[in-house]
């Protein structure tokens, strides 16, 4: 371990001894949520399968609930030309009992863990607040802040200003009642500006209740759609949320560096989609840690086996020829509108701002309002700007096709001059 190594787990060790009150009974402490009764939760303090969102634990029990723990914290993540930075970012800690979240974990992931919702459900998001290991003079609060959701009293918007931020080494459960379908996202909300250039943002949609129930549309029939449309228009077959994203790496450095942060200057030179830069886009595995995740956690300890990647999710948009893609395009960075374009293929936009292009019905609805969706070649998102966009390969000859900004500037991976915010959409046959 380093000198500066050292240096820095002493600060946090005593940051945590003197905030958590460690040895007393007044203790803040990991502390999880879910369901009526708290029934989601075991005796460890880790949410039941049955409640969680992710379908690949199975249970059989319908609780009515879906139910998240995600800890926030810093961890480093690895640019497509090689670049590390240091970031601030939620990991899913819901398959962790209560004494497996940990301070000093440098977990943090980006971009954050994909929430999947479904429109009906309660939707409880503990978040853990797990400090930051590499500015331990920091004791910043973080909050998770569903950006778009409609009904949200303040105590669970996660606007410090209106209600409280989450201090570390503590724990608060937010509470959804999920009432409108729609591609949302997710960010943490305390000194805004900061932490979401430092990389707390991630995507968050909800299925409508008309999924499952078939309905024929331009000649095909579809069990999943974007919204509750009555006649299944939106209806697709694969599905892909897409944040763009960027970020300025002299913040990040200057951060690392416990220096003065530029907000004035803020200027991002890494743009990128879901977390990377192209061609990271399109690797369908997790990226390798970075060196310095792996050198500082060496160095406290701890094995390289668990050593987890920061950015687990692809931008990668694969069909086969016929099928109906679905995009989830969402903007989080706090500088810069964007433009995509998907060159070769037809988009048209079915939703906006978590609400369908559509009129009023005009008999009470029994039959829906005119459809306002539109074909286009591209699309602007400025941040915090959410669109739905079809893709039909009927016609569409199979191939690689790219979606990437008409932003040229940021085609690329800082100074390494191609990359940035492009992907692919691969058609196969
Ligand atoms: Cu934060």
């Amino acid at each position: 371990m380093t000198t500066i190594q050292t240096f820095r787990r002493t600060l946090i060790a005593l940051a945590a001894t003197a905030t958590l009150g460690v040895g007393t009974q007044a203790r803040a402490e990991v502390f999880v949520q879910c369901g009526p009764n708290n029934a989601g939760v075991d005796a460890n303090g880790m949410i039941r399968p049955a409640y969680d969102v992710d379908p690949s634990v199975g249970g059989t029990k319908d609780s009515g609930a879906q139910c998240m723990h995600l800890s926030a914290g810093d961890g480093f993540i690895k640019m497509a030309d090689g670049r590390e930075l240091y970031t601030f970012g939620f990991t899913d800690v819901t398959k962790r009992s209560a004494s497996q979240v940990t301070l000093a974990s440098l977990d943090a992931n980006f971009a954050a863990p994909t929430i999947e919702l479904k429109q009906g459900k309660d939707f409880y998001l503990t978040l853990t607040n797990v400090a930051m290991t590499m500015r331990p003079d920091l004791f910043d609060p973080h909050t998770v802040h569903f950006h778009g959701f409609p009904q949200q009293p303040p105590v669970f918007d996660g606007m410090p200003e209106g209600s409280f931020g989450v201090n570390m080494g503590s724990s608060f459960t937010y509470f959804y009642r999920l009432n409108d379908p729609g591609t949302y996202m997710y960010h943490c909300h305390q000194e805004a500006t900061e932490h979401m250039q430092m990389g707390m943002l991630g995507n968050l949609y909800v299925t409508p209740l008309q999924d499952g129930t078939p309905k024929s549309f331009g000649g095909k029939t579809y069990t999943r759609f974007v919204y509750n449309d009555g006649d299944g228009s939106t209806g697709y077959d694969v599905s892909k949320p897409l944040q763009l994203l960027s970020m300025d790496s002299q913040f990040h450095d200057l951060h690392l560096g416990v220096q003065p942060l530029p907000f004035k200057n803020m200027r991002d030179d890494y743009a990128m989609i879901n977390g990377r830069g192209y061609p990271d886009t399109v690797n369908p595995a997790p990226l390798d840690p970075p060196t310095q995740k792996i050198d500082v956690l060496t160095g406290g300890g701890v094995a390289l086996g668990d050593i987890k990647s920061s950015q687990p999710i692809n931008a990668l948009v694969t069909a086969v020829k016929g099928q109906r893609i679905l995009l989830r395009l969402s903007n989080l960075n706090v500088t810069n509108y964007y433009t995509v374009t998907a060159q070769g293929l037809p988009m048209k936009v079915v939703g906006v701002g978590a609400r369908q292009l559509r009129g009023p019905s005009l008999d009470g609805g029994t039959t829906p309002g005119k459809d306002l969706y539109f074909e286009t070649s591209s699309v602007t998102l400025g941040g915090g700007e959410s669109t739905e966009v079809m893709i039909d390969t009927r016609q569409v000859e199979p191939g690689t096709y790219f979606l990437y900004t008409t932003n040229l500037n940021f085609l690329s991976n800082g100074t390494e001059d191609s990359g940035g915010m492009m992907t692919e959409i691969v058609v196969s046959n």
